[in-house]
Protein backbone atom coordinates (compact mmCIF):
# COMPACT_ATOMS: atom_id res chain seq x y z
CA UNK A 1 0.00 0.00 0.00
CA UNK A 2 2.61 2.49 0.69
CA UNK A 3 4.09 1.47 -2.52
CA UNK A 4 1.51 2.04 -4.09
CA UNK A 5 1.42 5.36 -2.64
CA UNK A 6 4.67 6.38 -3.88
CA UNK A 7 3.97 5.31 -6.95
CA UNK A 8 0.84 7.44 -7.26
CA UNK A 9 2.73 10.38 -5.77
CA UNK A 10 6.27 10.00 -7.92
CA UNK A 11 3.81 9.63 -11.03
CA UNK A 12 1.82 13.09 -9.60
CA UNK A 13 4.83 15.04 -9.38
CA UNK A 14 6.32 13.86 -13.12
CA UNK A 15 3.04 14.49 -14.83
CA UNK A 16 3.13 17.93 -13.03
CA UNK A 17 6.43 18.99 -13.94
CA UNK A 18 5.63 17.32 -17.72
CA UNK A 19 2.60 19.66 -17.41
CA UNK A 20 4.68 22.69 -16.17
CA UNK A 21 7.35 21.99 -18.45
CA UNK A 22 5.50 21.75 -21.27
CA UNK A 23 3.28 24.70 -20.80
CA UNK A 24 6.41 27.34 -19.93
CA UNK A 25 7.96 26.28 -23.50
CA UNK A 26 4.81 26.62 -25.10
CA UNK A 27 3.87 29.69 -23.32
CA UNK A 28 7.45 31.03 -24.07
CA UNK A 29 7.44 29.82 -27.78
CA UNK A 30 4.06 31.27 -28.56
CA UNK A 31 4.66 34.90 -26.72
CA UNK A 32 7.90 35.27 -28.15
CA UNK A 33 7.40 34.47 -31.91
CA UNK A 34 4.11 35.11 -32.84
CA UNK A 35 2.20 37.18 -30.42
CA UNK A 36 5.24 39.78 -30.86
CA UNK A 37 6.06 39.03 -34.91
CA UNK A 38 4.06 42.37 -36.41
CA UNK A 39 2.21 39.33 -38.61
CA UNK A 40 -0.92 38.04 -38.63
CA UNK A 41 -0.98 34.34 -37.74
CA UNK A 42 -1.48 31.26 -35.67
CA UNK A 43 -5.20 32.09 -34.34
CA UNK A 44 -4.64 35.44 -34.48
CA UNK A 45 -7.49 37.38 -35.39
CA UNK A 46 -5.43 40.36 -35.70
CA UNK A 47 -1.78 41.21 -36.03
CA UNK A 48 -0.47 39.59 -32.80
CA UNK A 49 -3.83 39.72 -31.29
CA UNK A 50 -6.74 37.40 -30.80
CA UNK A 51 -7.19 33.70 -30.30
CA UNK A 52 -6.10 31.92 -27.55
CA UNK A 53 -2.46 32.56 -26.82
CA UNK A 54 -2.53 36.22 -27.37
CA UNK A 55 -3.90 39.29 -25.80
CA UNK A 56 -7.59 39.86 -26.93
CA UNK A 57 -7.73 42.57 -30.00
CA UNK A 58 -8.42 46.40 -29.25
CA UNK A 59 -5.86 46.18 -26.30
CA UNK A 60 -2.88 46.15 -28.11
CA UNK A 61 -1.68 48.68 -29.55
CA UNK A 62 -0.24 48.43 -33.29
CA UNK A 63 3.27 50.53 -33.43
CA UNK A 64 3.52 49.19 -37.29
CA UNK A 65 3.92 51.56 -39.38
CA UNK A 66 3.50 55.67 -39.88
CA UNK A 67 1.21 57.38 -37.90
CA UNK A 68 -0.78 60.68 -38.95
CA UNK A 69 -1.23 63.51 -36.33
CA UNK A 70 -5.33 64.04 -36.00
CA UNK A 71 -5.98 66.55 -33.73
CA UNK A 72 -4.35 69.34 -31.85
CA UNK A 73 -5.61 70.78 -28.43
CA UNK A 74 -3.31 72.12 -26.33
CA UNK A 75 -5.20 74.57 -24.85
CA UNK A 76 -8.91 74.51 -24.74
CA UNK A 77 -11.17 75.61 -27.59
CA UNK A 78 -8.42 77.71 -29.71
CA UNK A 79 -8.53 75.67 -32.54
CA UNK A 80 -12.38 75.83 -32.60
CA UNK A 81 -12.63 79.23 -31.91
CA UNK A 82 -8.99 80.24 -34.39
CA UNK A 83 -8.57 77.90 -36.45
CA UNK A 84 -12.33 77.84 -37.57
CA UNK A 85 -12.68 79.11 -41.25
CA UNK A 86 -10.84 77.40 -43.50
CA UNK A 87 -7.85 75.93 -41.96
CA UNK A 88 -8.44 74.14 -38.69
CA UNK A 89 -7.72 71.05 -40.33
CA UNK A 90 -4.01 71.76 -40.93
CA UNK A 91 -3.40 73.38 -37.54
CA UNK A 92 -4.70 70.33 -36.37
CA UNK A 93 -1.97 68.41 -38.42
CA UNK A 94 0.49 70.70 -37.91
CA UNK A 95 3.73 69.97 -35.36
CA UNK A 96 3.70 72.59 -32.71
CA UNK A 97 7.31 73.97 -33.50
CA UNK A 98 5.74 74.96 -36.46
CA UNK A 99 2.34 76.83 -35.88
CA UNK A 100 3.77 79.88 -34.80
CA UNK A 101 4.87 80.66 -38.19
CA UNK A 102 1.93 79.01 -39.90
CA UNK A 103 -0.84 80.53 -38.38
CA UNK A 104 0.11 83.59 -35.85
CA UNK A 105 -0.91 86.30 -38.97
CA UNK A 106 -3.81 84.28 -39.31
CA UNK A 107 -4.84 84.20 -35.87
CA UNK A 108 -4.64 87.68 -35.05
CA UNK A 109 -6.82 88.49 -38.28
CA UNK A 110 -9.33 86.09 -36.34
CA UNK A 111 -8.77 87.83 -33.15
CA UNK A 112 -9.53 91.34 -34.69
CA UNK A 113 -12.81 89.86 -36.40
CA UNK A 114 -13.56 89.16 -32.99
CA UNK A 115 -12.81 92.10 -31.41
CA UNK A 116 -12.04 94.88 -34.02
CA UNK A 117 -11.56 97.67 -30.66
CA UNK A 118 -9.10 94.92 -29.90
CA UNK A 119 -5.95 97.18 -28.34
CA UNK A 120 -4.32 95.07 -25.58
CA UNK A 121 -5.99 92.36 -23.28
CA UNK A 122 -5.40 91.65 -19.65
CA UNK A 123 -2.30 90.11 -19.52
CA UNK A 124 -0.91 93.76 -21.56
CA UNK A 125 -0.29 91.48 -24.89
CA UNK A 126 -1.08 93.06 -27.71
CA UNK A 127 -2.82 91.44 -30.99
CA UNK A 128 0.31 89.84 -32.26
CA UNK A 129 1.91 89.22 -28.91
CA UNK A 130 -1.70 87.54 -27.82
CA UNK A 131 -1.80 85.33 -30.69
CA UNK A 132 1.85 84.70 -30.63
CA UNK A 133 1.08 83.15 -27.21
CA UNK A 134 -2.08 81.32 -28.68
CA UNK A 135 -0.77 79.77 -31.96
CA UNK A 136 1.87 77.73 -30.28
CA UNK A 137 -0.96 75.58 -29.10
CA UNK A 138 0.91 73.31 -26.45
CA UNK A 139 -0.29 73.43 -22.90
CA UNK A 140 2.25 75.07 -20.23
CA UNK A 141 3.04 73.78 -17.03
CA UNK A 142 5.45 75.35 -14.48
CA UNK A 143 7.38 73.07 -12.51
CA UNK A 144 7.20 74.91 -9.45
CA UNK A 145 4.20 77.13 -7.85
CA UNK A 146 0.47 77.36 -8.21
CA UNK A 147 -1.22 75.44 -11.46
CA UNK A 148 -3.62 77.22 -12.68
CA UNK A 149 -5.12 78.59 -16.63
CA UNK A 150 -4.92 81.86 -14.74
CA UNK A 151 -5.93 83.16 -11.76
CA UNK A 152 -5.27 87.02 -12.23
CA UNK A 153 -2.01 86.66 -10.99
CA UNK A 154 -0.22 83.36 -12.45
CA UNK A 155 -0.56 82.95 -16.07
CA UNK A 156 -1.36 79.84 -17.79
CA UNK A 157 1.31 77.88 -15.78
CA UNK A 158 -0.86 74.79 -16.22
CA UNK A 159 -4.40 73.48 -15.76
CA UNK A 160 -5.99 72.86 -13.30
CA UNK A 161 -9.65 70.86 -13.14
CA UNK A 162 -11.98 73.35 -11.31
CA UNK A 163 -10.20 76.00 -13.58
CA UNK A 164 -12.91 77.84 -15.92
CA UNK A 165 -10.87 77.99 -18.81
CA UNK A 166 -13.34 79.05 -21.60
CA UNK A 167 -14.07 82.21 -19.23
CA UNK A 168 -9.93 83.00 -19.09
CA UNK A 169 -10.48 82.96 -23.14
CA UNK A 170 -13.17 84.90 -23.56
CA UNK A 171 -11.80 87.36 -20.96
CA UNK A 172 -8.49 87.67 -22.50
CA UNK A 173 -9.79 88.16 -25.72
CA UNK A 174 -13.07 90.72 -25.09
CA UNK A 175 -11.61 92.10 -22.04
CA UNK A 176 -9.56 94.30 -22.57
CA UNK A 177 -6.79 95.66 -20.89
CA UNK A 178 -8.73 95.94 -17.61
CA UNK A 179 -10.90 93.01 -17.96
CA UNK A 180 -13.99 95.21 -18.44
CA UNK A 181 -13.95 96.08 -22.31
CA UNK A 182 -16.78 94.01 -22.93
CA UNK A 183 -18.08 92.17 -20.08
CA UNK A 184 -21.11 91.00 -21.60
CA UNK A 185 -18.58 88.87 -23.75
CA UNK A 186 -16.03 87.93 -21.04
CA UNK A 187 -17.81 84.87 -19.96
CA UNK A 188 -20.10 82.03 -21.29
CA UNK A 189 -22.21 82.13 -18.20
CA UNK A 190 -21.51 78.63 -17.25
CA UNK A 191 -19.82 78.90 -13.58
CA UNK A 192 -16.88 76.64 -12.54
CA UNK A 193 -17.87 73.39 -11.38
CA UNK A 194 -18.96 73.37 -7.67
CA UNK A 195 -18.88 69.54 -7.06
CA UNK A 196 -15.24 67.91 -5.75
CA UNK A 197 -13.42 66.16 -8.19
CA UNK A 198 -12.69 62.35 -7.38
CA UNK A 199 -8.95 62.51 -6.09
CA UNK A 200 -8.00 59.78 -8.17
CA UNK A 201 -8.51 58.61 -11.99
CA UNK A 202 -10.91 59.53 -14.25
CA UNK A 203 -10.17 62.42 -11.82
CA UNK A 204 -14.16 63.59 -13.24
CA UNK A 205 -16.94 65.34 -10.64
CA UNK A 206 -20.89 65.40 -11.25
CA UNK A 207 -22.66 68.13 -12.86
CA UNK A 208 -22.81 71.49 -11.00
CA1 LIG B 1 1.62 37.34 -34.83
CA1 LIG C 1 -17.47 79.52 -17.80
Amino acid sequence: MKTLKYITLFAAISTSLLFVQCKDDDDNVIVQETCTDGIMNGEETGIDCGGTACEPCGLVLDFSGTYRQEDQMGRPGINTVFGSTGFKDAFNTTVPSEMQVAFQTKFQDKLLALNAGYTSNALGLTAEEFTTVLSNDVLWLGKTGITTYFNGTEILTGRALSDDVIDVSLLLVFGGPDGSENPDLTSDGVPTNDVAFLSSFPYLAGPF
